[in-house]
């Protein structure tokens, strides 16, 4: 049915000795994805490690087989192919591109991100699917495996995830027939919401109202902007990735198109997060200021005060975009 699915497939099945991994600074997809294919090559009898450059946020534990997941590599892991999910480019996995990339290791490339380079000698990249996590559906199958509880689970938060909870423009039927299947499967929706909304730290929902107090809206409405300065991270108590997700709120003004978050990083640089409405490519602005992502959801991190880089991310939107 799915020619790529099924040599993918196929190649998983006559290997062994894999290195799985994803981006820097995990997201729900790419965690979820790491774990539910960690759990179908181990089904299948076969040898496999999960390592990424950032350690699991920790409000993602609650994933079944997280505690897997590592920031180093075993020196004993027999690692022969590299299973490399949810990223568009191999400089996009920190320092775990470059052990792929001394070792030679055959890559297989499992993305949807429209911007993916094929760096693999196989790809399977479906960009008009809503999520890694919903590519493994189809993966899984044809792996000859049951998905099960504990991967539906998985497969359930990493769709989640990346649909911003069924909201972004990614959410078509196939995703609900898809998760309908999970929930058959086992998954909860109640315990999967209640892990990633409602177990958050105190210092976490304290940052979320720092953040909001920084609110601000362009002249004409069109661009939301909220910022998170070290200070505000001290303050509260809360770590970086605790913020992840907060830049919907940048989008949710009557009439606001795109929406910035600019985070202050430890190293003094800028992390900027973009989120938009359907009729706005934050992907492109993303990407023309060295950063990647999806259409409306995308990112970069730049040099400068929060001063300079708002005003310069400003300016890009509206030559780029609202010209
Ligand atoms: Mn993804």
């Amino acid at each position: 049915m799915h020619p790529e699915v099924d040599a993918v497939a196929e190649y998983v099945r006559a290997e062994n000795g894999f290195l799985i991994t994803s981006h820097v600074n995990p997201d729900i997809d790419s965690i979820a994805s790491q774990l539910a294919i960690a759990s179908a090559l181990s089904s299948l009898g076969k040898e496999s490690v999960i390592v990424n450059e950032d350690p699991i946020p920790r409000w993602l534990e609650f994933l079944p087989g997280s505690e897997g997941l590592r920031c180093d590599l075993p020196a004993e892991a027999g690692i022969r192919v590299a299973l490399v999910l949810d990223a568009s480019d191999l400089d996009r996995l920190g320092w775990v591109g470059d052990v792929v990339r001394e070792r030679a290791l055959p890559i297989v490339n499992i993305d949807h991100h429209a911007d993916n380079v094929s760096f693999g000698r196989l790809n399977l990249v479906q960009p008009h699917v809503s999520s890694t996590a919903e590519m493994l559906v189809g993966l899984i199958s044809a792996l000859g495996l049951e998905i099960g509880r504990e991967r539906a689970t998985c497969l359930y938060a990493g769709i989640l995830g990346d649909t911003g909870s069924f909201r972004h423009p990614n959410t078509t039927s196939r995703v609900f027939r898809v998760v309908a299947d999970l929930v058959d499967e086992g998954a909860d929706p109640e315990r999967v919401a209640t892990g990633i909304y409602y177990s958050r730290s105190v210092g976490a929902v304290r940052l979320l109202g720092e953040m909001l107090r920084t609110f601000r809206e362009s002249d004409d409405g069109r661009i939301g902007v909220l910022e998170l300065t070290r200070g505000s991270f001290d303050s509260s108590g809360a770590t970086m990735d605790e913020s992840n997700g907060y830049a919907t709120w940048a989008l949710s003004t009557r009439g606001t198109e795109v929406g910035v978050l600019l985070r202050e990083l430890e190293n003094g640089r800028i992390r900027v997060s973009f989120r938009s409405t359907p009729e706005v490519d934050v992907g492109a602005i993303a990407r023309s200021l060295g950063g990647g992502g999806h259409s409306t959801a995308a990112g970069c991190v730049l040099d400068g005060s929060l001063d300079e880089v708002r005003g310069l991310v400003l300016s890009r939107i509206r030559e780029l975009e609202f010209v």
